[in-house]
């Protein structure tokens, strides 16, 4: 049974030219890129989709970076799709948590600058494949 999940090729990996390597991990893994579209994400779209932390003292500076420059968003299908992307990317903060092997234990050094997000659950996922594609 397929399952879809929303993944964001953050500001600082598509400012350090690893969208490819992004995309390369998730096909290799055997899921499959079903939408794609580089933007700025607007304040409205980046509130709307980290409303679950708004509040929080680094809610801020995340809208900021998010909003900064461009983004790479997807839809991405496959078997257990959420929980297999959230595998790939690794813990939130890059050194703590996140795996060697994984895109963010690979890439990352700073918990803002982690690279990648991917929904966190079927109702996440939903929620944010409406907001980032909503002809879908
Ligand atoms: P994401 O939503 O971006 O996929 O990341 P996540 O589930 O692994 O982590 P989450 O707790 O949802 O946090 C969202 C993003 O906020 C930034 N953050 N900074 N202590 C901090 O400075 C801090 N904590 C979180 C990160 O960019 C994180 O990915
Ligand atoms: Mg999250």
């Amino acid at each position: 049974m397929a399952e879809r999940t929303l993944v964001l090729v953050k500001p600082d990996a598509v400012g350090r030219s690893l969208i490819g390597e992004v995309l390369v991990r998730i096909e290799r893994k055997g899921l499959r890129v079903v939408a794609l579209e580089m933007r700025t994400a607007t304040t409205e779209v980046a509130a709307q989709h980290y409303a679950e932390h708004q509040g929080k003292p680094f809610y801020d500076g995340l809208l900021q970076f998010i909003t900064s420059a461009p983004l790479v968003a997807a839809v991405v299908e496959g078997p257990r799709a959420i929980t297999a992307f959230r595998q790939l990317a690794g813990g939130t903060d890059p050194v703590e948590k996140a795996a060697t092997g994984s895109i963010r234990g690979d890439f990352g050094l700073e918990t803002q600058l982690n690279l990648v997000h991917g929904s966190d659950s079927p109702e996440s996922a939903a929620r944010e494949i409406a907001l980032w594609f909503p002809s879908l």
